[in-house]
């Protein structure tokens, strides 16, 4: 049956770490996949996280399935968490919201929803380059694929201009996706203030915005902060829809929780939307796992763990933003004569470096440092003990 089948590529991002497991260097580092990493490169499970556990544990729960929306606690909790807690949203009941399994389930839903109601036209714009999965989402959820311009690789910063230029010309009811904070793989966000001119353009074209937030408390620590476009895009009147992940915030990557929400005009739209997400979800995967919708649900509603939770999220983004200086000051010390002041001004998980292809091929190939071929490098994994080693390696492969 199967012989006319012919081999994939491996995953863009995935196929780096089977790549690194293959090589015997002992100084290999794996920059490619976004997932954190302690100081001694391990992968970090936070106390908070422990703690939940244990009370989950001690509750003695039954394995019974959950609603086909997910867990109800995790899903208020997690939109609370989004929108801030006495959102008119919440107060009014205008969001439909479920579990997904995690960012990734939550934009798939938030796709097939869009492909199956959207009353305008069925096109997503993706800022480019975007996360490179966003466009196989949204193809498999049967909509077009399209892009406005984001990031300029001369700056290694935002094209402002040319984004509002490019979404000035998206025709009028399109979708359009932003990244919510820390923009995957660029590491570029707008400001305050080009996210408040931002909402009026896509406003006065009358865009439909889903936002994909998988980074809420990673930009700059604070989950109140990084919630900042999304919170300004709902005060402004947008009805966005919202997929959110616990993978990395929580540290929950495995775990796969996540949500999908549409903010609807009223109370009875929002119940009609929910109906339809559940008949779509049914034929999908019927309902989501429980232990890590469970996990976050008893952090964002014990106030303790919650207090636990803040400072942990706020010590994995110091962490990130410490080595990003450490990265730039060893590569002066190396004698580096490239302007690598993006390795600071880019936040969040990524650093989009601007290295070329071939020198990404160099860095791997001679020094074992994996990473994506776009030069995008996860700060996640550079820790204070390997960090010499890589400014030595980049500066190597860039001189
Ligand atoms: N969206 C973006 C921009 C991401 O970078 C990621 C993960 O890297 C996700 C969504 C979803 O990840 P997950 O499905 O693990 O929650
Ligand atoms: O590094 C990235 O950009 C992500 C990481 O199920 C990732 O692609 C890996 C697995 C997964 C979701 C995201």
């Amino acid at each position: 049956w199967w012989s006319g089948v012919q081999m994939g590529p491996p995953d863009a991002i995935l196929g780096v770490t089977e790549a690194f497991k293959r090589d015997t260097n002992p100084n290999k580092i794996n920059l490619g996949v976004g997932a954190y990493r302690d100081d001694n490169g391990k992968p970090y499970i936070l106390s908070c996280v422990r703690k939940a556990e244990a009370q989950i544990k001690e509750n003695n729960l039954d394995k019974e399935y959950a609603p086909i929306a997910g867990i109800a606690e995790f899903c208020k909790r997690s939109i609370e968490l989004a929108l801030g807690e006495g959102s008119d949203v919440l107060v009014n009941g205008l969001n439909a919201t479920v579990q997904g399994i995690s960012g990734t389930g939550s934009l798939r839903i938030g796709g097939a929803f869009l492909n199956g109601f959207f009353p305008g036209n069925k096109t997503i714009y993706l800022p480019s380059p975007s996360w490179g999965n966003h466009t196989p989402i949204f193809k498999h959820s049967g909509l077009e694929v399209k892009s406005y311009r984001y990031y300029d690789p001369k700056t290694c910063g935002l094209d402002f201009q040319g984004a509002l230029d490019d979404i000035s010309l998206i025709p009028e009811k399109s979708i359009i996706l932003l990244h919510a904070c820390a923009h995957n793989p660029t590491g570029v966000d707008p400001t305050k203030e080009q996210w408040l001119e931002l909402s009026n353009v896509i406003k006065k074209k009358n865009l439909f915005v889903f936002f994909d937030m998988a980074y809420q408390g990673f930009a700059t620590g604070s989950v109140d902060n990084d919630a900042f476009a999304v919170r300004h895009f709902v005060k402004e009147g947008h009805r966005i829809a919202l997929a959110q992940s616990f993978a990395k915030n929580m540290g929950l990557y495995g775990e796969r929780a996540g949500a999908f929400s549409i903010i609807a005009n009223d109370k009875q739209e929002a119940d009609k939307v929910m109906s339809q997400i559940k008949i779509l979800i049914r034929p999908l995967y019927s309902n989501p796992p429980i232990n890590g919708a469970r996990i976050v649900a008893q952090i964002l509603s014990d106030p303790n763990l919650r207090n636990e939770w803040l400072p942990e999220v706020k010590g994995m983004a110091d962490r990130i933003i410490s080595v990003r200086t450490q990265l730039r000051e060893n590569l002066k010390k190396e004698g580096s004569s490239h302007n690598w002041e993006h390795i600071t001004n880019q936040i969040g998980m990524f650093c989009f470096t601007g290295m070329k292809p071939d020198q990404v091929e160099k860095l791997t190939k001679e020094h074992s440092v994996y990473l994506t071929k776009d030069g995008r490098i996860s700060m996640a994994g550079v820790t204070s003990k390997n960090v010499e080693y890589l400014a030595h390696a980049m500066h190597q492969a860039t001189k």
